[in-house]
């Protein structure tokens, strides 16, 4: 029976110095985390003294950008730049130029002449600068639309900068539009199935 309380108190003895590791673990860690949150205040408040500094070139950043852009259509004034897009000669499922070059800022005459063997309806969409993503998924969302063909398979979507109708075989059609700053403007024909090969990109510079 003595055997038997002595090793409960030895028990009882081990049970109370596992709460006390548990209770010094606790309070050290306690006692970390917040000498760790001393620190880091400590660390932020002396970026914070310094942080003034990079607000400062912060600012002028988009006071930099805006009268870029603005100087970017006076820089790029004169007739408009005319670009002409037809079917490709060997695959009438894509564009035969993928890639035009103009000046950011200039008004653009983009001709689609829909003259090519295999008779098809194409369209031109172009896309905001840098939104050649969003612009293959709302491509990919119109050719999907039941309502699509109504709509020209015209993606309503604010990543559309400008479009054409959907032009019919053997027909042509002409839109105006300017690239207001320099950037790569996706373009691509949204008629299902067209999208994935029939695109390409105006590069303003
Ligand atoms: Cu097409």
């Amino acid at each position: 029976m003595s055997h038997a309380t002595h090793t409960d108190t030895q028990g009882g003895s081990s049970v109370w110095s596992i709460l006390n590791i548990i209770l010094a673990i606790a309070i050290g860690g306690f006692a970390l985390f917040w000498g760790g949150a001393f620190v880091l205040g400590g660390i932020s408040a002396a970026s914070k003294i310094r942080n003034p500094a990079p607000p400062a070139p912060a600012e002028p950043a988009p006071a930099a950008a805006a009268p870029a852009a603005a100087a970017a259509p006076a820089v790029a004034s004169g007739p408009a730049e005319e670009l002409t897009l037809k079917p490709d000669a060997v695959n009438p499922m894509a564009f035969n130029t993928k890639e035009f070059k103009v000046k950011a800022g200039k008004a653009i005459k983009l001709t689609f002449d829909n003259n090519a063997a295999v008779p098809l309806p194409h369209n031109v969409v172009i896309g905001k600068a840098g939104g050649k993503e969003a612009l293959m998924a709302a491509a990919m969302k119109i050719a999907t639309d039941p309502q699509g063909m109504a709509k020209g398979y015209v993606p309503e979507d604010p990543i559309v900068l400008a479009h054409t109708k959907l032009v019919q075989p053997g027909q042509k059609e002409t839109i105006e539009f300017s690239l207001p700053s320099p950037g790569d403007y996706p373009f691509v024909c949204a008629f299902p199935g067209h999208s994935i090969m029939m695109n390409g990109v105006i590069k303003a510079e």
